[in-house]
């Protein structure tokens, strides 16, 4: 296992990060009491799976009593680790981040370890062959979330797919893997082909402009691939002022399932949607309890998921929490 991930929170630099802890400390570690006290560093607020993490994340940090400091990296390594040195001076108990991208933590995660602070990556990984970095990693199997949205469509072309994917955050474990994934699913599939793949940063904003460039370019793109609901919303936008029927005229394949995808899944403006879960928060608890007392924890934790048809979709929509 040579990734990593880990999770972490909130602010831009340096200065702003002790202003965003969620101040439900006081008696903590780091600040001279007994509670236990978690740096986490958050990718960023780019979409409504993030949203959703990180609201359990905060959530289940109150009701395991555990202190978190949070920053938000607004999707930039260098304020990622930022946010890990300050976490570091600041001596806390254990760090938890979600690497932006996978490569480039090797420098700042030798000075968590030489710090003695044990760091858990959560959602993403790091790709580095340094694994004793890192503790654990928690989150999901990218590679299968590809394989999935590839056999569904293998499964439901009817003529020759021409695919446009919307890749996320280049360079980010997700990215790669649901590419990666998806392409093992058509392999040998004459019949599909992706014309296009451009990234869409995992955004709404940047899914409608990779949609509307691309519809121009290759007009006869009938289906696309989002790595995210939000990218594959933006296209949505795209789709329809071109025109066009999005769920029809082109089929739309994302992955994450939160409401906004699954309520649009279920009108059936997209057909598919791979579920990708981002409830990691008590896990994320349960495992930073156990490394801070030094018991032993399994090096990679997957999260179950699964995926759903627009019939399944409108089935549990209304009781979907994020
Ligand atoms: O799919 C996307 C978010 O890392 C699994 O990041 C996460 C991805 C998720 O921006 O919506």
């Amino acid at each position: 296992m040579f990734k990593k991930i880990a999770m972490i929170g909130c602010a831009l630099a340096l200065a702003t990060l002790t202003a965003c802890g969620s101040g439900d400390g006081g008696g903590s570690k780091g600040s001279g009491g007994d509670k236990l006290v978690m740096g986490f560093a958050q990718v960023g607020a780019e979409s409504g799976w993030r949203t959703a993490n990180t609201k359990s994340v905060r959530e289940s940090a109150k009701s395991a009593g555990i202190e978190l400091k949070f920053s938000d990296a607004q999707q930039k390594q260098e304020n990622q680790i930022k946010a890990i040195r300050s976490y570091i001076q600041q001596k806390v108990d254990v760090i938890a981040f979600s690497p932006v991208v996978e490569t480039g933590w090797d420098a700042v995660l030798l000075e968590a370890k030489r710090a003695k602070i044990p760091v858990i990556l959560t959602d993403r990984a790091v790709d580095s062959s340094d694994t004793s970095l890192y503790k654990t990693f928690l989150g999901s199997d990218f590679v299968e979330e590809g394989r999935k949205a590839g056999k569904w469509l293998t499964e439901n072309t009817d003529g020759p797919a021409k695919v446009a994917e919307i890749q996320g955050t280049t360079g980010a474990a997700p990215a790669i893997d649901r590419q990666k994934g998806f392409k093992e699913a058509i392999a040998g599939k004459s019949d599909i082909r992706i014309v296009a793949s451009q990234s869409g940063d995992f955004t709404r904003a940047g899914g409608k402009q990779v949609m509307e460039a691309l519809l121009k370019s290759h007009p006869d793109i009938n289906v696309v691939y989002a790595h995210n609901d939000d990218m594959g919303l933006g296209a949505i936008e795209a789709i329809k002022a071109a025109g066009k029927k999005p769920g029809t005229d082109i089929k739309i394949i994302t992955v994450d399932a939160v409401k906004a995808g699954m309520q649009a899944l279920a009108d059936g403006e997209i057909n598919y949607i791979v579920e990708c879960n981002p409830l990691l928060g008590d896990q994320l608890m349960d495992l930073a309890k156990k490394v801070v007392k030094g018991e032993k924890v399994p090096e990679r934790v997957v999260t179950e998921e699964t995926a759903f048809t627009s019939e399944q979709a409108a089935k549990v929509l209304k009781d979907r929490k994020y």
